[in-house]
């Protein structure tokens, strides 16, 4: 049987629970290469997207997996061992009394590992 024949068939298991699952997972920029490439490299599929930080306006990466259920946990570990945590700086500015904002002092923030939502997929399909 092909892939796409296989795959075909909507994947619910036969309580009605998804039997995949989709992780989102934000992370830097720089962690973004390592998490795909290990993640390759122990056959899940992963797709990147780049994407920007809507408090630092700072580019990052949100990476898509799409795993089966028993492999979740392996995945999440994947992604863990290979984001770091990394301090930045923001500086916030305030309105000045004529023309442009002007720098207030730099707040410290603390960015990743990675920030993870988990999704149930209704349905996965290779078309
Ligand atoms: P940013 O929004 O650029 O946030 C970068 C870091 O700035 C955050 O790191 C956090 O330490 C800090 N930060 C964010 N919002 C803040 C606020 N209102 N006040 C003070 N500090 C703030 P992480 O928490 O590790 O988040 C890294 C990136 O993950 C975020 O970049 C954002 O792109 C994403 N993210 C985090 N939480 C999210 C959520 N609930 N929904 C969607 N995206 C999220």
């Amino acid at each position: 049987m092909t892939a796409g024949a296989e795959s075909a068939r909507p994947e619910t298991g036969a309580t009605g629970g998804a039997t995949h699952q989709m992780i989102l997972a934000i992370v830097q920029d720089e962690d973004a290469g390592p998490v795909i490439e290990a993640l390759t490299g122990e056959g899940f599929r992963a797709t990147r997207i780049n994407t920007v930080g809507g408090f630092l306006r700072k580019g990052n990466a949100t990476i898509l997996v799409g795993v089966e259920r028993e492999r979740l946990h392996r995945a999440l570990l994947i992604i863990r061992d290979n984001c770091e945590t990394r301090t930045e700086y923001f500086v916030p500015t305030a309105p000045g009394e004529v023309g442009e904002p002007y720098p207030l002092d730099p707040i410290q923030v603390q960015v990743g590992g990675a920030t993870v939502f988990v999704l149930d997929c209704e349905r996965f399909e290779r078309l």
